[in-house]
């Protein structure tokens, strides 16, 4: 990536953290966890299950335990972890995902996601999915994910894997 595209994409990155608004009650002093570069990644249309990626921060001094996510654009969101056991790629559903204290949670091709399932309307690239997260403590988050293809050269690889092939457990 040249200097110019890694400076474009910083700024996008923080114009969407700054989009990440607070939908819960917030206690003096606390801060509230940030999304950056959410994305949901584009699927042919009889795939019924799409995966969203992001890094979530936490900026506390407390754990934050990540319990729920929620998509107006969808029937069910989960949150998953894919895991490739004996040459087979799965994934299993979490009840809840711990983000330590002033750490960060990556959702990446491969590894945690939020599952999106039974899309209400066609997703494309360049549509946009509202997803919510829901904290331990009762707080909750939204963010704008848009709608984007897999990044180049990962089509076949190991990092991202596709969902019909996934064996649920
Ligand atoms: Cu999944």
């Amino acid at each position: 990536m040249t200097p110019i595209l890694q400076r474009l994409r910083v700024a996008i990155l923080f114009g969407l953290a700054a989009s990440a608004l607070p939908a819960g009650p917030l206690a003096a002093g606390e801060k509230m966890p940030m999304v950056m570069d959410p994305w949901v990644r584009e699927a042919p249309p009889a795939m019924k299950m799409h995966a969203a990626y992001l890094v979530l921060t936490n900026p506390g001094p407390t754990p934050l335990s990540l319990v729920a996510v929620e998509s107006p654009e969808y029937k069910m969101a989960e949150l998953h972890l894919s895991k490739v056991q004996g040459g087979i790629a799965t994934m299993t559903k979490q009840d809840q995902i711990t983000i330590p204290a002033n750490g960060k949670l990556v959702m990446a091709p491969g590894g945690f996601h939020v599952m999106l399932r039974h899309p209400k309307a066609p997703m494309k690239v360049g549509a946009t999915v509202e997803i919510t997260f829901k904290f331990a403590d009762g707080r909750a988050m939204s963010v704008d994910a848009p709608v984007r293809k897999a990044a180049g050269g990962q089509h076949n690889g190991m990092g991202s894997m596709d969902h019909s092939k996934h064996k649920m457990n």
